[in-house]
């Protein structure tokens, strides 16, 4: 990179800044969603000190009010792979691999996200990217339709088209070019009022599956939701209605913790749309919606089994009324999951990062020796062990916000199938490179935090 390049990271921050603006625009629920969080944030830090100063213990008070996540749905693996090489001039890469035909949706999925240290805490902006699985229409001739549909259209201005393979050959972009690539790539997320196809074309995509008239009968990929982050769901559930949101039935992920993990989230449904059809008066979509989530701590494959375990046990309990009694009966099952810092350390069931403490430093400079074991450092309040924010996205918490858009009556026919290699493999063909693995990319963060502290403090193990 030379002197006069921008950082993947700024661009980044201006993309997902430019993103906000637009969909505060075109969906001005989610300018609502923004106020609720950022007031209840507030209201959280104020009466929550502790938290508050392992927040910024973490480094994550300053992402906190730029952090975002979007999802779009895409339809090639031309679309796919040219989203790849977009987003990495954005510092993002795709992470994990989510297969929800298992829950009865044709797609699947990964997550772009920065996964550097620094980069996560400057902006850890996230799309979740869905790619349709045209094989899974029964129906033979509008599956080819549906394929020629998406053959002819280009999601990408001509502009960007150039501007990707120029930001490739050098390496980055300078001030004036980074400018000029996130307005041509805006480009491929805004919404379309007009839909590309006729009426009856619609009807028949859409009755194949709704996500299949979503992402085949218009120009490009609209953005469907941006997700702020807020610091208690619960409260932010609650408070919807305040709002004049209308918030789904229960908040899925995990229940409520003192030592919050993985992934909470909760949504609105999706607005019903006016759209334009080239032959009829007109009609409506839905697909647009609200969401928001709150982060916890990434769990190792370990804790995360337990995760799933405890999950799926929950689901054999009876529906619940409402999100409080979902909620109290997850809390009884949950109940089993350990819900302190060490001991969800000492067990290996979350991931931690370690860095010297405050009284550590003070202590190592006045000569103090450190003791010789990482435990003994961190018991002895030399070494802090704070939570490494989970940055993923959990299949059957993303299948029932899925769910919650298609309304009750769209469990439509088309084979679900049990998970299997092969659909990650076509799945990363398309993509055009293999996905990282979450827990390889945690793993590395939480060693290289051990092995600075441990070079710090001359420990060995
Ligand atoms: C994506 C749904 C998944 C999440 O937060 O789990 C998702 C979509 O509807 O396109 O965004
Ligand atoms: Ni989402």
């Amino acid at each position: 990179m030379t002197l006069s390049q921008v950082s993947p990271d700024d661009i980044r921050s201006a993309f997902s800044q430019a993103m906000s603006d637009m969909y505060r625009q075109e969906v001005p629920q989610y300018g609502d969603l923004l106020e609720l969080v950022a007031n209840i944030n507030q209201t959280t830090l104020d009466s929550d000190p502790a938290l508050a100063a392992r927040l910024d213990a973490q480094n994550e008070t300053s992402r906190l009010g730029v952090e975002r996540h979007g999802a779009i749905r895409v339809g090639t693996a031309d679309e796919l792979s040219t989203l790849r090489r977009v987003f990495a001039l954005m510092g993002m890469y795709p992470v994990s691999y989510y297969d929800l035909s298992e829950a009865g949706v044709p797609v699947h999925s990964t997550a772009f996200r920065p996964i550097d240290e620094s980069s996560l805490q400057r902006n850890p902006f996230r799309v979740f990217t869905s790619l349709l699985r045209l094989e899974l229409i029964e129906d033979a001739a509008l599956r080819r339709q549906a394929a020629s549909i998406l053959a002819e259209r280009d999601i990408f201005t001509p502009g960007a088209r150039e501007l990707i393979e120029l930001g490739e050959r050098q390496g980055g972009f300078d001030r004036d070019q980074a400018e000029r690539f996130v307005t041509e790539i805006l480009e491929t997320f805004r919404w379309h009022r007009d839909a590309t196809v006729d009426h009856d074309t619609y009807h028949a995509l859409h009755a194949a599956h709704r996500l299949v008239a979503d992402v085949v009968c218009f120009r490009g990929p609209h953005i469907n939701h941006l997700t702020p982050r807020t610091l208690d769901i619960d409260a932010a559930q609650a408070a919807m209605p305040d709002y004049g949101i209308t918030p789904k039935a229960v908040i899925e992920g995990p229940p409520r913790r003192q030592w919050p993990i993985l992934l909470r989230q909760t949504s609105f449904k999706a607005l019903e749309e006016p759209v334009r059809f080239p032959d009829a008066e007109g009609g409506t979509h839905t697909a647009r919606f609200g969401e928001i989530e709150q982060r916890g701590v990434a769990l190792t494959p370990k804790g995360r089994a337990r995760y799933d375990e405890l999950l799926a046990q929950s689901r054999h309990a009876p529906a619940a009324a409402d999100n409080l009694a979902h909620q109290r009966q997850l809390g009884e099952v949950f109940a089993a999951f350990p819900d302190d810092a060490a001991t969800l350390r000492r067990e290996a069931l979350a991931y931690f990062r370690y860095q010297i403490s405050a009284s550590g430093r003070e202590r190592l400079a006045s000569g103090e020796s450190a003791p010789a074991s990482l435990d003994d450092a961190v018991g002895t309040g030399w070494v802090d062990a704070t939570p490494i924010t989970y940055e993923d996205f959990l299949p059957v918490s993303a299948a029932g916000i899925f769910q919650s858009n298609l309304g009750d009556t769209q469990q439509q026919a088309h084979a679900s199938e049990p998970r299997s290699e092969s659909n990650q493999s076509a799945f990363e063909l398309a993509l055009g490179r293999p996905v990282h693995d979450e827990f390889k990319l945690y793993g590395r963060l939480q060693q290289d935090s051990l092995e600075r502290v441990q070079q710090q403090l001359g420990i060995e193990d």
